[in-house]
């Protein structure tokens, strides 16, 4: 009973998670205003692990705006309570649900605490409150379209993947549960080759990043993180991308070798 419980409230963690030829005049400012002086002395924290496909979408947003923070390792609730491990009171109070990620600053300033849970939400402050490496266009249009790209990334492409990480690693890891390896098959060959045929046809379009922005956005760290769960389950990632996705396949490998990507799966 426990155990489909905990599976119930695992699964349901993904349905919640679940996306140059840009106009000559696109600028790289956000149009927020950032708290240049409130964000200069604070204190970051982000809760999870690196194994954690919503950690690593604020990890590399963290990474990318070159902002120091420490990363305090825990796994979800869920799975501190299946592998009989203490829960810091501390991470509740920040994590309400008790999931990762889960994102802490202290204003040393004045003192202040923020808290803030939920990987887009997290990553949508750090773009609006730190100056460096805007990960949003300044158009309406082309901020639409990182919108739609990250909502396309949690909905659609996450619970795919996050299903395989679920049955490939947590199940028999952390649960102590059989991988269900039919429904892994069936994901990785009927549902999955969808999601990599849209995304082959968005990229043949020319286009060097995913939502069409002459910069590296907020949406191709979704996506690239939610495609990098494939190989923390033991696939190889180009194998299952496959030759006949060239422009997925070497989107990829540019966003692999990104500084912030390897530093965060580092
Ligand atoms: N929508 C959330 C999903 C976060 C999430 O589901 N994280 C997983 C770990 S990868 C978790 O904490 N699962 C435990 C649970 O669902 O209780 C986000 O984007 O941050």
């Amino acid at each position: 009973m426990k155990k489909r419980l905990l599976t119930f409230v695992l699964l349901a963690g993904i349905s919640f998670a679940v996306h140059p030829l840009y106009a000559a005049d696109q600028t790289t400012e956000s149009k927020v205003p950032v708290a240049h002086k409130e964000q200069k002395d604070v204190h970051r924290t982000l809760w999870g692990t690196k194994k954690s496909p919503y950690v690593r979408k604020v990890l590399i947003t963290l990474e990318e705006k070159k902002a120091p923070y420490k990363l305090e390792g825990i796994l979800p609730e869920k799975l501190l309570k299946a592998t009989n491990q203490k829960i810091p009171e501390v991470f509740l109070k920040i994590s309400p649900f008790g999931k990762i990620p889960a994102y802490q600053e202290i204003n040393m300033t004045d003192h202040k605490e923020f808290s803030i849970t939920e990987s887009s939400v997290i990553m949508n402050y750090l773009n609006e409150t730190i100056e460096e490496t805007p990960l949003r266009p300044n158009d309406p249009k082309g901020n639409a379209r990182v919108s739609w790209f990250m909502t396309y990334g949690n909905d659609v492409v996450a619970p795919l993947t996050y299903k395989i990480l679920f049955e490939k690693v947590i199940k028999p890891n952390f649960l102590k549960e059989k991988t269900d390896t039919a429904l892994v098959d069936n994901i990785l060959k009927e549902e999955l080759p969808v999601v990599l045929d849209f995304l082959e046809k968005t990229l043949a379009d020319n286009r060097a990043w995913i939502a069409d922005t002459k910069n590296f956005s907020l949406a191709d760290i979704t996506i690239a993180s939610h495609l990098i769960t494939l190989s923390t389950t033991g696939l190889n990632l180009d194998e299952t991308i496959g030759e006949k996705r060239p422009n997925l396949l070497q989107y990829m490998r540019k966003i692999l070798n990104r500084p912030s990507v390897k530093k965060a799966l580092g």
